[in-house]
């Protein structure tokens, strides 16, 4: 049997400016040990660039595109317009419109060329997002997912107790 290679996303960002958003995205893509390609690129200023990194994308090994962009956000949209591998597309809350400029440009994809979107600067959903998708392929990526919720599930119950502990001790 072949071995399952490494998962591989490729990030890509508009703007070096957009790097401060992205950054827990690409921690939380290292914890779960998923290898990240990342670079800038502009769908308005390198196009040619935005084309021919999204038409290699699948035969380098990329399984998923995290892309995130603000203002008028094509990004996303131009990269899922050359690949047939699933896109994910970061609103960037980057100009005088609070992103809601940058999440309708992406999220009103035409039907045929669909980009998932999440929300304004919700660059840790895009991350869980592309290892739910790879994980039908890596089962590992399953396992940690299920750590992971577990995790969040045992912080929240840690902060009910809490809640409930200082409700009694304030007599409310
Ligand atoms: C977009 O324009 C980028 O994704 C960034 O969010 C925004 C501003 O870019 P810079 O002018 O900071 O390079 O294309």
């Amino acid at each position: 049997m072949a071995a399952i290679k490494t998962p591989k996303v490729a990030v890509v960002m508009g703007s070096d400016s957009d790097l401060p958003v992205l950054k827990s995205c690409l921690r939380l893509l290292k914890e779960f040990e998923v290898e990240a390609e990342t670079i800038v690129c502009s769908a308005h200023r390198t196009p040619f660039l935005a084309a021919e990194f999204s038409s290699k994308a699948e035969s380098n090994g990329i399984e998923v595109i995290i892309a995130a962009a603000g203002k008028a956000a094509h990004l996303p949209g131009v990269l899922a317009a050359y690949t047939p591998l699933p896109v994910i597309g970061v609103p960037i809350k980057s100009s005088t419109m609070d992103g809601l400029d940058s999440l309708l440009s992406i999220v009103q994809m035409p039907t045929g060329i669909p980009v998932a979107t999440v929300a304004i600067d919700g660059a840790d959903n895009a991350a869980l997002l592309a290892i739910q998708i790879m994980s039908g392929l890596h089962p590992e990526l399953r396992e940690k997912m299920k750590q992971y919720k577990a995790g969040l599930a045992a912080k929240v119950e840690k902060k009910n107790a809490e809640l409930q502990t200082k409700l009694k001790e304030e007599g409310l």
